[in-house]
């Protein structure tokens, strides 16, 4: 099928009926709420029939849509001939073309009204504040970028990002595009352990890292971090390193080197090489169902172009808006969202260093006004927090300057949504409920906020290109109404290419889900259509957990657990929590002639935070004496998910082993 866009194949009208007012028995949740006549009127996009014909065109032209928006979103220096090579589940788009990202999301604003605007508003969490225009931000990126050269980085070798959420962190990012070279980010967050797996993954040459970050008042020690997992990433041969908050560190000769020092002295002029469309530009680890993390390969124009259109249309973006998204660049939010989608906008990004409650839970509204913020994009579990810890530290605060508020990460409940609404929004703000992934690249379900009707707890429509389907165990569409699986039916820009150095996981983890459907994209939620068309998200149904709004496998969690010598077996689970979303309850057997014991316990909690990192630390530990599996071996984690949220036991027990086990488990504790 190479050389051609695939046909569409007929699909059911994707948008009916939006306008009804009364949406019946499918959905929890009854309330309307249309974008205002004000908002939609400076919308960039303005009515529900202007997307419906955008849309529309999207999926029944996908070839002439997709040619005329990567020719006008980006800048090339080479034209593509084709828009898309699709052999399920490989992908290439836009072949033959070629262009820098770096040079799309800074040089591309020189010379225009945008030269000194700033690009980034930066605020650490001790209060310092710089502001970055694009021409400073070029500036800083190309020294970066010779910085790379001199150490003989090529194009396609790795570099892992280790950094807190400081400009140079975006800067770092952009050097990589701007030379060709890959960049993993790692959440700061994350152990040594996990920073070593993912650097020895991937082979890193070069980290950069900091001597800390702030977080609570306290020293992050990054490099600390950086030298434990050295011990064992033969790979790397340079650490560079950021001074942030001169906490002591220990620099090895001929290994590690400071960025100011090496930054010291070089041109300021760095010209860009182009590259090919479908060149590497990172990889982003995510955790799947087993218990290695999967590396997630995004390319370069179909990334770009995703991510820059959602962030124009979905944020309906403005010359004059400053926009804040809360995510950390660790994450796929940070990468399309902070840096990628924002930048080749000309936008200015408004990144935040330390904890939304450091000094005081209030940190996010005092920075809204005292930087005049106009968007704000977080998640769920942020909004919840915010939410508990009261409405007086909101009250105190005028946030007359927001026009538009997002939510990330996981399904928010309706109530937090009205909080969100009500308390943030002062009512005027529309929402936009974004379902991406990190594998999507780019938001793929939302509302567009000058034209979507919103219901509070949907995620509502497809973005363009974009078609998302329900389906059961088959990949038979299931009636409107009716929760099944939720797929992705054809290939757009900004999907993943493979994963890295396993290509193998990734055909069967995502395209081989139903037999007959190779060409199925397998997210891992639930979710279901209400009669109007809007979907709505019920979470993951794979043996992936969604955390505070972080996805964390339930098999690396195990595997950490059995690492320490105490453990003979481990199982995983979620139990729903008001807060996080989902906590993490372990089930632990322990090997003989072990006593359990609290001190063992926490001892354990400890280690599985020392194994990935401070997110993955359970919520309960609890020691069995056996845990409940099928006659074939596998653990049932469906019974003690049971056990763990304090239900009875139901459902289907037939293929269980030994009965005793559980009534032991329920007798616990
Ligand atoms: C962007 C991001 C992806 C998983 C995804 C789903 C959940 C994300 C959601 C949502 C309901 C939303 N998720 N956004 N669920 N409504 N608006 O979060 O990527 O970290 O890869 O997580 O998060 O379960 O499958 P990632």
């Amino acid at each position: 099928m190479g050389g051609v866009l695939q046909l569409p194949k007929p699909m059911p009208k994707p948008v009916t009926n939006v306008m009804d007012q009364t949406i019946t028995s499918v959905s929890r949740e009854h309330r309307i709420f249309r974008p205002s006549a004000e908002f939609q009127r400076q919308a960039n996009l303005g009515s529900l029939s202007a997307y419906k014909k955008l849309y529309e065109e999207s999926v029944n032209s996908p070839e002439k849509f997709w040619r005329r928006e990567a020719e006008s979103h980006l800048v090339w220096r080479k034209r593509f001939t084709d828009v898309l090579k699709w052999t399920p589940p490989h992908a290439k788009w836009f072949t033959g073309g070629r262009l820098n990202i770096a040079e799309n999301c800074l040089d591309r604003h020189l010379g225009t009204a945008r030269e000194n605007k700033a690009a980034i508003i930066f605020e650490g969490e001790p209060g310092d504040v710089r502001t970055i225009t694009y021409r400073q931000l070029l500036f800083h990126v190309s020294r970066l970028a010779h910085v790379f050269e001199n150490l003989g980085l090529n194009a396609g070798d790795r570099v892992a990002i280790y950094l807190p959420m400081v400009p140079e962190a975006i800067v770092a990012m952009l050097a990589c595009a701007r030379i060709g070279a890959v960049h993993t980010v790692v959440f700061g967050g994350f152990s040594p352990e996990a920073l070593k797996a993912r650097i020895n993954d991937c082979k890193a040459r070069l980290v950069i890292t900091a001597d800390g970050g702030w977080r609570r008042g306290k020293i992050v020690e990054l490099k600390a971090n950086v030298d434990k997992a050295l011990e064992g990433a033969p790979s790397v041969q340079t650490v560079l390193v950021l001074r942030r908050c001169r906490n002591e560190v220990s620099m090895r000769d001929g290994r590690d080197i400071w960025w100011h020092e090496a930054w010291e002295g070089g041109p300021n002029i760095h010209k860009a090489k182009a590259f090919d469309s479908e060149h590497p530009l990172f990889i982003l680890y995510t955790s799947g169902s087993t218990g290695k993390p999967k590396g997630v390969l995004h390319t370069s124009a179909g990334f770009l172009l995703g991510a820059k259109m959602t962030a124009q249309h979905v944020f309906d973006l403005k010359e004059n808006d400053r926009y804040f998204c809360s995510a950390d660049i660790g994450w796929i939010t940070g990468h399309s969202y902070v840096v990628y989608g924002l930048l080749s906008n000309g936008a200015t990004v408004f990144i935040y260093e330390g904890a939304p409650n450091h000094p005081e839970p209030d940190r996010f509204w005092r920075m809204i006004d005292r930087h005049g913020l106009t968007i704000l994009y977080t998640a769920p579990t942020a909004i919840r927090a915010f939410m508990r810890w009261g409405d007086n530290y909101v009250l105190r605060h005028r946030l007359d300057s927001l026009r538009l508020l997002g939510s990330v990460g996981e399904p928010i409940n309706p109530e937090a949504w009205m909080w969100y609404h009500t308390m943030i929004g002062k009512k005027r703000c529309p929402i936009v409920d974004t379902w991406w992934q990190t594998e999507t690249g780019a938001i793929m379900i939302t509302p567009l906020p000058g034209a979507t009707p919103l219901k509070p707890g949907s995620a509502t429509l497809p973005f363009f290109g974009v078609v998302p389907k329900v389906v059961d165990s088959l990949g038979h569409e299931v009636p409107r109404g009716t929760g099944g699986k939720l797929v992705i039916t054809r290939p757009w820009p900004s999907m993943l290419r493979t994963l890295w150095g396993e290509d193998d996981r990734y055909k069967r983890g995502y395209w081989g889900e139903f037999p007959g459907h190779e060409d199925y994209y397998f997210t891992g939620d639930g979710a279901r259509q209400d009669k109007d068309g809007y979907f709505w998200i019920v979470g993951r149904i794979d043996d992936v957990l969604n955390i505070s709004g972080h996805r964390l496998g339930t098999a690396e969690v195990e595997s950490a657990l059995v690492s320490h010598p105490a453990v003979a077996e481990a199982a995983a689970v979620g139990k729903p929590d008001d807060l996080k979303g989902q906590s993490l309850v372990v089930f632990v057997t322990l090997k003989a002639g072990i006593p359990p014991g609290d001190a063992l316990k926490e001892e354990l909690r400890a280690h599985v935070a020392g194994e990935i990192g401070a997110m993955a630390r359970p919520d309960q530990i609890r020691f069995a004496a056996g845990l409940p599996k099928t006659r074939s071996g596998k653990i049932m984690r469906r019974i003690l998910k049971e056990i763990a949220t304090g239900g009875e036991v139901r459902g289907d027990t037939t293929t269980l082993e030994d009965f005793s086990v559980v009534a032991s488990l329920q007798a616990e504790e």
